[in-house]
């Protein structure tokens, strides 16, 4: 292994360890009432997941120089929603799946009514750590991290995304179609991931917004053509989630919609587009160009 890349292993696990111990405090304890609601949103949060998007926030303020208390609690916000987010798709009136992280999903451990009080609580959560938690110097701004992940996990973000995801099933998409779908299912949050890491941050300038905001897009709708792709490619027992499911269920994909090696080529562009999104940066954004790097070059 070379040593920029054992260098961002060592960094990648460093933040993933602080993220849990960061969501295991946010999080109530299980023995506090409603028990079984509190041990559930604790079993869909912690130990699992590549923390990708507190990982996006984490990197985006090494470019603000933002202080990582600050960054563990807007990652942990972002996480929250994510959390949720799979905790409602795979329910039955979903994806309906059984496995997820390795695990049987919430509704299997518990039930379906409770499964969905965890993602509905996950949601809330991460609105109140957002909110009571001082973030940045001017409350103004504060309010703008607030609104970004509002408007990111709602209907003109991620669930507006699932809505036409449950609508085209069954049906052809063009690849304009699908790139929106994707850019608002999966894009959004990890573009609020990236500007919410950003924010946390003193150093900041409108135009190293503009260009962090042009990476956060290509890397958001990379991250979904290589989800795609590893649908289509890897295993169950890889991904610890049920592989070839999009298929299997009609649904579109890039894979479906313009091949397996077409979409991988289009992993590598936007993998390339990220990277020249903060060429200008320099060295200050080698953590960002090395997330880009994994989200496309990973395997689960
Ligand atoms: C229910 C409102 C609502 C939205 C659901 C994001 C989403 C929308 C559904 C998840 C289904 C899915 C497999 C989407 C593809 C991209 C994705 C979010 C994959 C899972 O994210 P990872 O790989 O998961 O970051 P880990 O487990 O590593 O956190």
């Amino acid at each position: 292994m070379k040593i920029a890349e054992t260098d961002f292993q060592a960094w990648m696990g460093g933040v993933q360890a602080r993220m849990e111990t960061a969501l295991s405090r946010l999080l109530p304890a299980a023995q506090v009432a409603p028990t079984k609601l509190h041990a559930a949103m604790r079993y869909a949060s912690l130990e699992g997941g590549k923390r990708v998007r507190p990982l996006l926030a984490f990197a985006a303020g090494e470019l603000s120089e933002a202080p990582r208390e600050r960054l563990e609690i807007a990652g942990a916000a972002v996480e929250l929603i994510h959390a949720y987010s799979l905790v409602h798709d795979d329910m039955p009136c979903m994806d309906d799946d059984v496995l997820r992280r390795g695990k049987p999903t919430v509704h299997v451990e518990y039930d379906e009514a409770t499964a969905l009080l965890v993602g509905d609580a996950l949601q809330s959560l991460a609105f109140q750590i957002l909110s009571e938690n001082k973030l940045a110097d001017q409350p103004q701004r504060q309010l703008e991290m607030v609104r970004t992940l509002a408007v990111a996990a709602g209907s003109r973000g991620m669930a507006g995304g699932q809505q036409i995801d449950l609508d085209s099933t069954g049906s052809a998409l063009t690849p304009p179609e699908l790139e929106f779908m994707h850019i608002h299912k999966t894009g959004a949050l990890i573009r609020a991931a990236v500007l919410l890491g950003f924010l946390c941050g003193e150093k900041i300038s409108e135009s190293e917004k503009k260009q962090l905001d042009r990476y956060a897009k290509a890397v958001g709708l990379a991250f979904q053509v290589v989800d795609d792709v590893l649908d289509a490619d890897a295993s169950t027992a890889t991904l610890g989630k049920t592989a070839g499911k999009d298929s299997k269920q009609g649904k579109p994909t890039y894979v479906s919609v313009v091949g397996l090696p077409a979409a991988r080529r289009m992993a590598d562009e936007l993998r390339q587009e990220a990277r020249e999104a903060v060429r200008d940066f320099g060295g200050r954004a080698h953590r960002l160009t090395a997330l880009a790097d994994f989200i496309v070059l990973r395997k689960f």
